[in-house]
């Protein structure tokens, strides 16, 4: 083969790769959408949404809540449908406290069916992003005063975060003690998604590196789905991903927010990530 005969079938390659990226690639603000992607899975319906209020993101929220049972199931026992919430804020909106959880942390297994573990952390947090309570939310946990600007709660007053770590894993129990479990779906919200999701072609010129990616696992351990979470550039702002099935198949889910654990500055060069609300189906025994 010839030079030129290489050189253009290089450049067709390049046209293709181009035409098939997802179409979610670019993300922008205030962009919302409900669609079903063949990404791992041809039955996974995705939610997703990004903007610079809670206004950006929560029809998604709320329609992501329909997809997977709209009964908020609290702290009730295991039942057949609807779903559950963790917003991270102790039953009050105006929650100061500083709540530091270890390694794993079990608080939510028995009462709402999740456990949560961090493989490259040591704990996890609870927090306003800052406060004058001691020892100061996230901004005086972390020792980095920008972070009570930062960030910012969808639900007040308080974010989730590991500690020493970027990864979340979340597992599911039958709520009121029981054994392993799986969901239809689960949907997180996300403040302070600065790098586009999408890692696109110009890796040498332009960065397209993503920060935060959601991976959901099924119960012989196969990857069923992954994704970066869309961005919203600019302090604080919010970012939201969800992904149902039609049936409970996600028995664990993978987080990773940020692409550097908790503690320096969030910059051009490094894109830390809180957390807030943790949406997902009734956890049902895995058989
Ligand atoms: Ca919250
Ligand atoms: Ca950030």
């Amino acid at each position: 083969m010839n030079k030129h005969f290489l050189l253009i079938a290089l450049a067709l390659a390049l046209l293709t790769a181009l035409v098939v990226m997802p179409r979610f690639v670019d993300a922008q603000d205030d962009v919302a959408g409900v669609s079903a992607v063949a990404e791992g899975s041809d039955s996974a319906t995705i939610f997703q949404a990004a903007g610079p209020t809670t206004v950006s993101i929560q029809s998604s929220v709320d329609q992501f809540r329909q997809a997977i049972g709209a009964q908020n199931n609290g702290n009730g026992p295991g039942t057949d449908s609807g779903h559950r919430e963790i917003n991270w804020d102790g039953g009050s909106t105006t929650n100061e406290a500083t709540n530091v959880a270890g390694n794993p942390f079990a608080g939510f297994q028995v009462t709402r069916g999740a456990l949560f573990t961090t493989p490259d952390g040591t704990g996890f947090v609870q927090a306003p992003a800052g406060t004058d309570v001691p020892p100061g939310g996230l901004a005086g946990l972390f020792g980095n005063p920008t972070y009570a600007t930062t960030f910012r709660a969808f639900s007040a007053s308080r974010l989730f975060s590991a500690i020493g770590g970027k990864i979340t894993d979340v597992t599911f129990f039958v709520p009121g003690g029981g054994s392993e479990a799986a969901v239809n779906g689960f949907a997180a919200v996300f403040t302070d998604v600065d790098q586009p999701n999408g890692s696109g072609p110009a890796t040498k010129r332009g960065n397209r590196h993503a920060s935060t990616l959601v991976e959901f696992y099924g119960v012989d351990g196969q990857l069923l789905l992954s994704s970066f979470v869309p961005a919203s550039p600019g302090d604080g702002n919010f970012s939201f991903f969800g992904v149902v099935f039609p049936d409970a198949r996600i028995a664990r889910v993978r987080i990773t927010s940020g692409d550097v654990a908790p503690g320096p500055n969030d910059s051009e060069k490094v894109d830390v990530v809180m957390m807030d609300d943790f949406i997902y189906g009734e956890p049902h025994q895995v058989r």
